[in-house]
Parts: structure tokens; C-alpha cells; sequence
């Protein structure tokens, strides 16, 4: 054997040796470059490219020390398998731009046993944007909603100050229960649609409602974390909670049972009325919703003369309440050509004793309750002839503001008598 041909064995030999204890680098092609960056969103040098090769399978942390000797870890401990790696990084390290200073990057790989190596170099920050986005001024309010609509802290405002534009913005409801039945417990915020748009600086507002406007049920009652996070175009992010609370919630449900209105003469029993005679009525009503439904007089018994509607009544008593209110549940009569007030017979949907009555702040409010019924009656005297005659005439039930549930329930034909007719 020559002494030429020995070397090359013996070099096949060493890198054989080598090879089979693993001594090769276990990084290697590590670079951060651009070396400087300015991370400030402008579009100029505002990330860097860290790329390293991995040789082994590994365990690999990447982190930058600042002048203090602190560490801002990027990557910590990820399991690597052997091969090229790189990735854009603009500054950002839990959300916030690092400032402007010089690092020293570290790219760290520990083998399987347990061996670790390093490469590092330097890296500055220039001209950083460290000024994260804030929500001034963060309100809800109030603080506890009820969005049954009928009325009464049915919604709460969202409300803040935004000091910067944003990349991204969300407002959402969180569920910290977790239910296992509950598998998405994020509820994303609709921003009331104005001029300003979600992302851009200044006073934003959100009108909650649970959803129930929509049409959707609003989540399940309980205690939930208010969350408004925003990113900025570096990168800065800022999180920032409040809470509300969800009682009472829930889709309104009620009906005139069976749709069933029964008016009469109490004298004659059918529905002709001499002129300044009276028209009784009965229906029964029923919450079969999952939330109480809010009600307001007239109550059951009242007696109006034709003449008259629940707005006129209002005047004459001084009864507040008694007037057209968002969200109040009312029992109404409505009939042909009448004086231009529909549903001018509106009644309480039933006897106190059908309702549960509680002082709302300061104000007594009567609310018929899941699963109860009510009784409403009344008397109209027919003290004018209406310009159609006969005349139909049909009971609703008013949700009002919102809908008229029952429309045309029970539609019946009533003559008033004209005494210049019978000569
Ligand atoms: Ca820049
Ligand atoms: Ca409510």
C-alpha cells in the first residue's frame, strides 16, 4: 500500500469516526441579517431574517440579551428536527417592541443527549415604536344587563379611547366557565357603524345587546370578562378586561291563549250596541318564554269610552306608565276607522294577582312570569258611531317597540246602533 493511499484511508476513517460520535456542529449557518432594523411599521428595515440549520433533533431557544444582560426570549426550548430553518422577526417579544439598543442574539440547540451549542452575533434596534396601543378611558356600563328586551338594562355601553391606529382590533365576550357543553365561549362585539372605523384612533362604542336585536339568543346567564385587544402596525399589543354581567336573558315569549278575544254586549250577549251602550271583553294571556315579560296599565277593568285611548287616559290620571314604553308587554283591542290611534284599548297583561310588582329603580314595574297566565278584561262604551258601521274590531299582543305579536287575533264584527237609523 503506498503512503498516499494510507493517508486517504486513514481520513475516510477520522470523518467515519467522527460521524458515528456525533461531534459534527449541531448549528450551523446561523445569521440575523439585516444586523440593524428599525421597528417602526414605515416599511424600512423593519424585520430581520434569522435562519440557522439544525443537524440533530433538538431542543432550540433563540433569544436576544440587551445591555443589561437581560434575556427576551423568541423561541424557548421548541423541539427541532434536523433541517434548514428561517423566519422573519420584526422586534417583537411578548407583545411589545423591544427598544432601541444593541443585542446579542443567541441561537441555543441541545441534542438529544443533552449536548448544547451556541452561535450568536449582534444585533441593533433603531428608531423602535415602542408606544403600544392603549384603550383610554375602557367603560361598561351597566355593569349587569337583563337583554330579555323588555325595557330595562336590556344593553351596556362599551365605550374607549384609542390612542393609535391598529393593525387589528377585537372586542369580545369570554366565557371564563369554560362549559364542556359550551365549546366556543368567545362572543365577538359588533361596533355601533359610524364615520370612525374599528381600527382608527379615537372614541369608539359599542352597543351590547346580547345579540337579541338580531335575533339570536344572548349567551346563558352568568358573569363574563369583557376583553378589547388591538395590534399595532409593529407589532405593540395591549389587552385590557372589564366584566358584565348576563341575568334574565333570553328571547320573550307570550300569546293570547288559543288567540281567543271574547267581546259581547253583557246585556244581549251578541255584539250590537246601542249608542252609549258597552262592549265587555275577556282574553287570557301566557308567558311561555324562559323570561319574565314586563307589563304596564291600564289595568283589567278599566273602562274607556270610545272616545278615549290609553295616551288620553295617561293625561287624565296622570299615570306615567300608562303611556307607550319600549319593551312593556300590553294587551290591546284595535278596530276599524278608529281616530287614528292604533291599539287605541290597551290593557295591563293581567290583575295585579297574576304579576309579581317590585320596585325597579325607584319605579314599580309588574312583570308576568315563565309559565304564568293572565286574566284582562275591560268595558268600552260606544259613544260615538264610527264612520264604518258595522265595523270589525280584533285583539293584539303588544310588544311595544318591538313587534305585535297575535296581530288580528279573533277578528269579529261590532254594529253601534244609530238611534237616527231606527226613526
Ligand atoms: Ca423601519
Ligand atoms: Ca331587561
Amino acid at each position: 500500500m503506498s503512503r498516499s493511499l494510507r493517508l486517504v484511508l486513514l481520513f475516510w476513517l477520522l470523518v467515519l469516526a467522527l460521524s458515528a460520535c456525533g461531534s459534527t456542529a449541531l448549528i450551523s449557518r446561523a445569521a440575523v441579517e439585516p444586523a440593524v432594523i428599525s421597528p417602526n411599521a414605515d416599511g424600512d428595515t423593519d424585520v430581520t431574517r434569522i435562519s440557522y440549520t439544525i443537524r440533530r433533533p433538538s431542543t432550540v431557544s433563540i433569544y436576544f440579551v440587551d445591555e443589561a444582560g437581560n434575556r427576551h426570549y423568541f423561541r424557548r426550548e421548541q423541539p427541532r428536527a434536523p433541517r434548514d430553518y428561517n423566519v422573519l422577526w420584526g422586534g417583537v417579544i411578548d407583545g411589545r417592541v423591544l427598544p432601541d439598543g444593541r443585542y446579542t442574539w443567541v441561537i441555543e440547540a441541545t441534542d438529544e443527549r443533552g449536548r448544547t451549542e451556541q452561535a450568536t452575533g449582534t444585533l441593533t434596534i433603531t428608531n423602535a415604536d415602542t408606544d403600544p396601543p392603549r384603550f383610554e378611558n375602557f367603560a361598561i356600563n351597566p355593569k349587569v344587563i337583563t337583554p330579555n328586551q323588555d325595557g330595562i338594562d336590556d344593553r351596556a355601553a362599551i365605550t374607549y379611547y384609542l390612542t393609535k391606529p391598529v393593525a387589528e382590533i377585537q372586542v369580545y365576550l369570554l366565557n371564563p366557565r369554560q362549559d364542556p357543553d359550551e365549546p366556543n365561549p368567545k362572543y365577538p362585539l359588533a361596533e355601533t357603524e359610524r364615520e370612525l372605523k374599528p381600527t382608527e384612533p379615537g372614541f369608539h362604542f359599542y352597543d351590547y345587546d346580547g345579540g337579541i336585536d338580531r335575533g339570536a339568543d344572548p349567551p346563558p346567564d352568568g358573569d363574563y370578562i369583557v376583553v378589547a385587544e388591538a395590534r399595532d402596525f409593529a407589532g405593540n399589543h395591549t389587552v385590557i378586561t372589564g366584566t358584565l354581567t348576563i341575568a334574565q336573558g333570553g328571547k320573550p315569549r307570550a300569546e293570547i291563549v288559543r288567540g281567543e278575544v271574547t267581546i259581547l254586549n253583557p246585556v244581549t250577549g251578541d255584539r250590537n250596541v246601542p249608542l252609549g251602550g258597552a262592549l265587555i271583553f275577556t282574553a287570557t294571556v301566557e308567558n311561555y318564554g324562559k323570561v319574565p315579560i314586563r307589563t304596564a296599565g291600564p289595568w283589567p277593568g278599566t273602562v274607556y269610552r270610545s272616545t278615549q285611548n290609553f295616551n288620553t287616559l295617561a293625561y287624565e290620571t296622570g299615570e306615567d306608565s300608562w303611556f307607550e314604553q319600549s319593551g312593556t308587554w300590553r294587551f290591546g283591542l284595535n278596530f276599524e276607522s278608529n281616530f287614528g290611534q292604533d291599539w287605541p284599548f290597551r290593557y295591563a297583561v293581567g290583575r295585579r294577582e297574576d304579576l309579581r310588582c317590585e320596585l325597579v329603580d325607584g319605579r314599580e314595574q309588574c312583570f308576568l312570569d315563565p309559565g304564568k297566565r293572565g286574566l284582562v278584561y275591560g268595558t268600552i262604551i260606544w259613544e260615538h258611531i264610527p264612520p264604518r258601521n258595522p265595523f270589525r274590531i280584533w285583539g293584539g299582543l303588544l310588544h311595544e317597540d318591538v313587534e305585535v305579536v297575535n296581530n288580528y287575533a279573533d277578528v269579529q264584527e261590532v254594529q253601534v246602533a244609530d238611534p237616527r237609523q231606527q226613526r
